[in-house]
C-alpha cells in the first residue's frame, strides 16, 4: 500500500466545469453514464487526466462525441494523456451493488439503494477525480423500477420526473452549488416520506423529508424536530441560512458511520434517526439530537466551504463537531454536556494519542483515509477549535467565522486558511497556537502554588510538556488558554473565570492582595485538552467539589477525589477510605434534599470508568482497577444502602414520559443509584434490579434495569433478557442493545456467552450495527473480560477482524482500535495483544485499511 503525503500536494489538473451522471437501475447490475466537461486547471501541474475508478467495468470511452481508445487503466486509475483544454468525456460503466459488501460507493441496504461516497467511494461508481478539491455541478438522472423503487433521490432540487416503458420510471435532479463528488448521493427505494417545512430567516419556505421504511414513521418526530431546531440555531448563532429548497434525510439499516452530509440528501444509520420512548434510550435521544444538528451544519462547514484535501478533515469535521456540541449545550444543560464530552475524550481520544497510532489533528501522511475519521481529527479538533473560541471571545469568534464564510463560500481550504481568519478578525497572531494542530499526543499540564502571606500575594507556575508520539519529539510548547477562578477558604469566588494563557515551557502568574491563601478553580469548563496535575490537597478539592461556580470543575473535584481513593485502594486494599465514604453521603444527603441538578447529582455519584481511570497510571490492569473500582462502590453502598435506597424511591417515574433534562436528570440520577445498590450481585440486587424493569414505561429505564443485571448470576437475570428480546425482536436497534447488555458483562461465562452471541440467528457480520453491537461493545464497554488473563478476549476480536477484512474492510480496521493501545498494559496482556495484531497481520489478502492500522500499532 501507498503513503500518501500533505507536502506532495498538487492542485487538479483539470476542472470539471459540469458533471452529468445516469443510472439506470436493473436487475443484478446498474449502468452508469457520465459526462463530465473538463478544463485545464491553470495551476494544475500535470497536462495528464488521470481519473480514480475501481470495482466496475468499462463499457465504453468517449472524448467529444468520439469514441476513445487511446488510454490506459492501471492500480485504480485511468489516465488520459494530455486530452486537451477543454472537452467533454463521456464514461459509460457497469457496477454492481448488490454484490457490494464494504458499503463505500453505491450499495444495497435490504434492497434500498443507497451511497457512501466519503472519503473515497465515488471511485466505485464511475471514473472522475475523486479528490475534494474539484468542485463541480451535478446534475443526475435515476431511472428504475416503479413499483419496486417508488422513490428516486439526489442532490438538490427535483427538475423533472416521468414514467417510462415497461413499468419503469425516472427522476432527474439538479444541484445549483459546485460540490466535491463525496457529497454526491442517491437513494432508490421503497420508503415512506415524513414531511414538515421549515420558514428560513428571510422568510423562504424549505421542505423537509425524512424517508424511513414503512412502519417505522412514528418514530421520526423527534429527528425532525431536531432538524428544525438546528436550521434556527445555526441562523440565530452564526447567522447560516439554508438555500435550497428540500432537505432530505434517508435512514438505512447498513451504514459504516453514523450518518453522511451529501448536501441536500442527508443518509443517516437508522440509529441516529428513529426514537421513540419504548425503543430509544434518553442517549439515543441526544444522538439523534446531536448527529441531526451535526450533518445539517456540514452544509455550512463542509459543504459550502469544503477541504482543499483529506489532511483538513478536522477543518470541517473539528469545526462541526463544536458546533454540534454547542447546539446540545444551548438545548440541554451545558455543564452535564461539556462533563460526558470530556469523560468520552478521555476514554477514547487520550489513548489514541498515547497510542502508535497517534496523530496530529491535521496529519502529515496516511495510507488509508477512512481510518483517520478518528478520535483525534474530530473531538481533538472539536478542543482546537473550543480554545479558539475562548481565546478570542464569542463575538469575536463570530466575526472570524463571518469572514471564513465569506472569504471561502465555494472553496476548498486548509485548516492554515481557518485560523488565519481567527487571526485576522482578532489581530492575534496565532502562529504558536496553529502547533496544536500539528503536534500529535496530550499534553501535561502541571501547576504549582505559593501563597506568601507576608506580601498576600499567590503565585501559579505553569509547567507543560509533549509527550514524543511516532514520528515526533521534542516538540514546542503551545499556547494554552487556561480559564481560572479563585476561590476563598470559605468557598466564595473572589477571582471569576479569567482566562490566563500559557505559552512558554514554564510560566508563572501572581495575584495580589490577597488577605488568604486562596483555593484555584484551574481549566474551568475543561478549557484545553490537556492531562492536569495540581498540588491541591483533597481539602481543596472538597472545597471545590462543593462550592466552586463552574458546573465541570465541581464534578472534576470529586472525580479526582475519587480516583485518589481508587487509586489508594488499589496500593492498599484496605487503606481507610472514610473520608470519601461520608463525602458521598454529603452528596446522597443534597439529593434527598432534592437542592442541585439531578443530572449533575448523577454524574457526581459516579466513579470513573475503568478506561479513564487508566489514563492516570503507568501500568493498566484492568482487573486490578476493576477490584478496586468495586471495592469503593461496595464500601459505599454498605455505609448508605438506606438513605441511597430513599434516594431512589424520591425519583420514581411519575406522570407522562418525557425527555425534558429534568426528566432525564431524574432518571439518570436513579440509575446512578441503581448501580450502586445493585453493585454487590446478591439476590436482593437483582430483584431490585427486576421490579425497575417491570414498572419501566421507556427504553431508559428497560437497559437500566439490563445493564444491572448484566453481571449478575442470580435468576431474574434470564428472565429479564429473555422478556426484552421477546418484546423487541422485531426492532433490530433494540436486538443491537439486547447484544450488547450481554457482551458488556463482567462473569465467568462471558466466552460461552460471546460464543452464543455469534452464532444467534439475529447475528450477521455484514451489518455494521449489530457488529458494533457485539464486538465493540465487549472491547470498548468490557474492559475487565476484553482484558482476561487468558487473552480469549483479544482472540475473540482477533477471528472478527480477521472475518470482515475481507467483507468490509472500513469497520474491520475500526475493529483493531482497541488493540492498538497495547503498550499500556501489563507485560502478561502485552504478549496477548500483540499476538492478536501479528496474527491480523499475518492474514493473506489483508486490506489497505487493516494492513495500515496493524502494521503501524505493531511499530
Ligand atoms: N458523515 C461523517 C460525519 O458527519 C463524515 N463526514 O462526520
Ligand atoms: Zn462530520
Amino acid at each position: 500500500p501507498k503513503t500518501i503525503y500533505l507536502k506532495d500536494y498538487t492542485p487538479a489538473p483539470y476542472l470539471a466545469k459540469q458533471v452529468n451522471l445516469s443510472f439506470n437501475l436493473l436487475p443484478g447490475k446498474t449502468i452508469v453514464t457520465s459526462e463530465v466537461k473538463y478544463v485545464k486547471n491553470s495551476a494544475g501541474a500535470s497536462h495528464d487526466l488521470v481519473l480514480d475508478g475501481e470495482d466496475q467495468t468499462i463499457l465504453s470511452v468517449a472524448k467529444n462525441g468520439q469514441p476513445l481508445s487511446d488510454y490506459t487503466v492501471a492500480d485504480g486509475q485511468m489516465t488520459i494523456a494530455n486530452p486537451g483544454d477543454e472537452f467533454t468525456l463521456t464514461i459509460i460503466s457497469e457496477i454492481d451493488p448488490a454484490a457490494n459488501t464494504a458499503l463505500e460507493g453505491l450499495y444495497q441496504s435490504q434492497g434500498t439503494y443507497c451511497t457512501q461516497c466519503e472519503a473515497e467511494g465515488f471511485r466505485r461508481i464511475t471514473y472522475y477525480q475523486d479528490r475534494p478539491d474539484v468542485l463541480s455541478v451535478f446534475t443526475v438522472r435515476i431511472e428504475a423500477d416503479a413499483k419496486a423503487y417508488p422513490v428516486l433521490l439526489s442532490n438538490g432540487n427535483l427538475q423533472d420526473s416521468g414514467k417510462l416503458a415497461d413499468g419503469r420510471h425516472y427522476t432527474v435532479w439538479h444541484d445549483p452549488f459546485p460540490k466535491p463528488c463525496y457529497l454526491f448521493a442517491l437513494v432508490a427505494g421503497d420508503l415512506e416520506r415524513v414531511a414538515d417545512t421549515f420558514t428560513t430567516m428571510t422568510g423562504r419556505k424549505v421542505d423537509l423529508h425524512i424517508y424511513v421504511r414503512s412502519g417505522d414513521e412514528s418514530q421520526c418526530s423527534h429527528a425532525m424536530e431536531s432538524l428544525k431546531k438546528s436550521m434556527k440555531w445555526d441562523e440565530e448563532v452564526y447567522g447560516r441560512e439554508y438555500q435550497l429548497e428540500l432537505f432530505n434525510i434517508v435512514a438505512v439499516s447498513d451504514f459504516n458511520m453514523g450518518a453522511m452530509e451529501n448536501t441536500s440528501l442527508n443518509i443517516f444509520n437508522t440509529a441516529l434517526v428513529l426514537a421513540h420512548q419504548e425503543t430509544a434510550t434518553d442517549s439515543d435521544f441526544m444522538s439523534v439530537e446531536g448527529v441531526i444538528g451535526h450533518e445539517y451544519f456540514h452544509n455550512w462547514t463542509g459543504n459550502r466551504v469544503t477541504c482543499r484535501d483529506w489532511f483538513q478533515l478536522s477543518l470541517k469535521e473539528g469545526f462541526t463537531v463544536f458546533r454540534d456540541q454547542e447546539f446540545s449545550a444551548d438545548l440541554n444543560s451545558r455543564a452535564v454536556l461539556r462533563i460526558d464530552d470530556v469523560n468520552s475524550l478521555r476514554r477514547l481520544q487520550f489513548p489514541e494519542d498515547g497510542s502508535p497510532l497517534a496523530h496530529s489533528v491535521q496529519p502529515d501522511q496516511f495510507i488509508e483515509i477512512s481510518n483517520f475519521y478518528t478520535k483525534t481529527i474530530y473531538d481533538k479538533g472539536a478542543e482546537l477549535i473550543r480554545m479558539q473560541h475562548t481565546l478570542l471571545g464569542a463575538e469575536t469568534f463570530r466575526k472570524a467565522t463571518d469572514l471564513y464564510f465569506d472569504r471561502y463560500d465555494g472553496h476548498a481550504v486548509t485548516c492554515d486558511d481557518f485560523v488565519q481568519c481567527m487571526a485576522d478578525a482578532s489581530g492575534r497572531d496565532l502562529s504558536q497556537f496553529f502547533r496544536w494542530y500539528k503536534q500529535a499526543g496530550t499534553p501535561t499540564l502541571q501547576v504549582s502554588s505559593q501563597y506568601d502571606a507576608a506580601q498576600q500575594s499567590y503565585t501559579l507556575t505553569f509547567r507543560q510538556s509533549q509527550p514524543d508520539t511516532p514520528g515526533q519529539t521534542d516538540k514546542q510548547s503551545l499556547h494554552i488558554p487556561v480559564a481560572l477562578g479563585l476561590l476563598d477558604a470559605n468557598g466564595k469566588e473572589i477571582l471569576p473565570t479569567h482566562v490566563l494563557e500559557v505559552t512558554a515551557r514554564e510560566q508563572t502568574f501572581t495575584f495580589i492582595d490577597l488577605p488568604g491563601k486562596p483555593v484555584p478553580s484551574i481549566l474551568r469548563g475543561f478549557s484545553a485538552p490537556v492531562k492536569l496535575e495540581t498540588d491541591l490537597s483533597d481539602d481543596d478539592l472538597r472545597l471545590l467539589q462543593v462550592h466552586d461556580t463552574d458546573g465541570f470543575n465541581k464534578w472534576e473535584a470529586g472525580q479526582t477525589l475519587a480516583l485518589r481513593t481508587i487509586q489508594r485502594v488499589m496500593a492498599d486494599s484496605q487503606a481507610d477510605i472514610s473520608q470519601f465514604i461520608a463525602d458521598v453521603g454529603i452528596l446522597i444527603e443534597q439529593g434527598l434534599a432534592g437542592r442541585g441538578d439531578k443530572a449533575l447529582l448523577a454524574r457526581a455519584l459516579s466513579l470513573p470508568m475503568i478506561g479513564v481511570i487508566g489514563q492516570y497510571l503507568p501500568v493498566i490492569d484492568p482487573a486490578a482497577i476493576d477490584a478496586a473500582r468495586t471495592s469503593v462502590l461496595k464500601q459505599i453502598k454498605s455505609a448508605h444502602k438506606e438513605a441511597l435506597a430513599a434516594l431512589y424511591d424520591a425519583n420514581r417515574n411519575t406522570g407522562s414520559f418525557s425527555i425534558t433534562p429534568e426528566a432525564m436528570g431524574r432518571r439518570a440520577l436513579q440509575h446512578a443509584v441503581l448501580e450502586i445498590l445493585t453493585t454487590t450481585n446478591g439476590t436482593g440486587c437483582a430483584s431490585r434490579s427486576k421490579a425497575h424493569y417491570d414498572a419501566a414505561d421507556n427504553m431508559t429505564d428497560r437497559v437500566t434495569a439490563l445493564a444491572c443485571l448484566s453481571d449478575s448470576g442470580q435468576p431474574q437475570r434470564a428472565e429479564v433478557f429473555a422478556d426484552f428480546y421477546a418484546r423487541f425482536k422485531n426492532y433490530p436497534l433494540v436486538v443491537d442493545k439486547w447484544f450488547s447488555l450481554q457482551a458488556i458483562a463482567n462473569r465467568e461465562q462471558i466466552f460461552n456467552d460471546l460464543a452464543m452471541l455469534r452464532s444467534h440467528p439475529d447475528f450477521n457480520i455484514k451489518n455494521p450495527n449489530r457488529v458494533r453491537s457485539l464486538y465493540t461493545a465487549f472491547a470498548i464497554n468490557n474492559p475487565v473480560k476484553f482484558h482476561d488473563p487468558s487473552g480469549k478476549g483479544y482472540a475473540f476480536l482477533r477471528d472478527a477482524i480477521i472475518e470482515l477484512n475481507a467483507i468490509n474492510p472500513q469497520i474491520a480496521a475500526r475493529m483493531v482500535m482497541p488493540l492498538r493501545e497495547w503498550k499500556r498494559y501489563t507485560p502478561a496482556l502485552q504478549a496477548h495483544m500483540k499476538a492478536a495484531l501479528q496474527a491480523v497481520l499475518d492474514t493473506p489478502d489483508l486490506s489497505s485499511d487493516v494492513f495500515e492500522v496493524v502494521s503501524k500499532s505493531l511499530n
